[in-house]
């Protein structure tokens, strides 16, 4: 990118340097609002009537209106990709509670803020891509669907972060977490799966992981494959004793995971299974989208 970025904020693109937010804006002081995170490949975005759909039920969900149509939102996010006239990269879609008062009562908020940035993610060392990931069991829980539920992409990570902390400081990248019954939901920014026995598993949507888009893209795929993928509740024991285990994830792609608590899985390494899953996902990402037209 030769020129400094040009963000989308409430219906203009701004240099990152004018893309300012409020202090009082509840996204900020409460983490009340909602999120996206989108992949562009060979300038095409990934899968983004999908994201802008879950983007539009998480704010339903909380009661928050997006201050544009569907069409809006969809032209603005491809506008920011061309306006930084990026082939590849990640788009983060934002919607806040907009400015209120200090106090949580959201109806004193009268509009909605929304921001894009079209920038690139990189959420793991690329040598994590040919080795496979760390990963550590986190005691901090899912959150309870009654709690909150977790298919609202909400601007409250916390919880997350939290468990990163505790796999980045139990010394690996990644972090398992369990739901209030011990069962695996997920990881802090990625969907789980195991391979036993020519089988793929996975945790069911109603363990406490968001419904990742990535992994509906890894169970279309594994179907096509031949692959059988089996939705059932999974325990620390499962993965210790799977052959494979990867993770999927819109930031993540589709990466191996090959250690879980300082216990190998499988043989260590990324497996046969796991490395067709990702060629066939880099295939898919590299040729399919919704286009970018980029100014002449
Ligand atoms: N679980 C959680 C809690 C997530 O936040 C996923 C699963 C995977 O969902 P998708 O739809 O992306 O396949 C996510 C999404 C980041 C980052 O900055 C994380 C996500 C997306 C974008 C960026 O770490 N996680």
């Amino acid at each position: 990118m030769s020129q400094a970025p040009l963000i989308y904020l409430d219906g203009k693109l701004l240099p990152e340097s004018e893309a300012k937010i409020s202090v009082f804006d509840h996204g900020l002081l409460y983490g009340d609002g909602v999120f996206e995170g989108i992949r562009f490949y060979n300038g095409r975005v990934f899968r983004l009537t999908e994201h802008l759909v879950r983007l539009y039920e998480s704010a339903r969900s909380i009661c928050l209106t997006i201050p544009l149509t569907f069409e809006e939102l969809e032209k603005a996010t491809l506008d920011t990709v061309a306006a930084n006239n990026l082939r590849d990269g990640y788009i983060r879609l934002v919607v806040t509670r907009g400015v209120g008062s200090l106090g949580l009562n959201p109806y004193q908020c009268p509009k909605a803020s929304v921001f894009i940035i079209a920038g690139s993610i990189s959420l793991y060392p690329a040598e994590k891509y040919e080795k496979g990931l760390t990963m550590v069991t986190c005691a901090t829980r899912r959150p309870a669907p009654a709690a909150l539920s977790p298919q609202v992409k909400s601007l409250n990570y916390l919880n997350n972060v939290m468990a990163k902390i505790e796999a980045i400081q139990g010394g690996g990248e990644e972090g398992v977490m369990l739901n209030e019954q011990g069962y695996v939901a997920e990881c802090t920014g990625d969907n789980l799966f195991i391979v036993k026995k020519g089988k793929v598993y996975t945790p069911p949507i109603s363990a406490g992981g968001l419904d990742g888009i990535t992994r509906g893209v890894a169970i279309e795929l594994l179907t096509e494959l031949g692959v059988p993928v089996i939705e059932s509740n999974l325990t620390r024991h499962d993965i210790f004793v799977a052959e494979e285990c990867f993770l999927t994830g819109t930031a993540a792609e589709v990466i191996a995971a090959v250690v879980l608590d300082r216990r190998l899985i499988g043989d260590g390494k990324p497996g046969p299974l796991t490395q067709k899953l990702v060629a066939k996902f880099k295939e898919l990402a590299n040729s399919t989208g919704t286009p970018v037209v980029y100014p002449a």
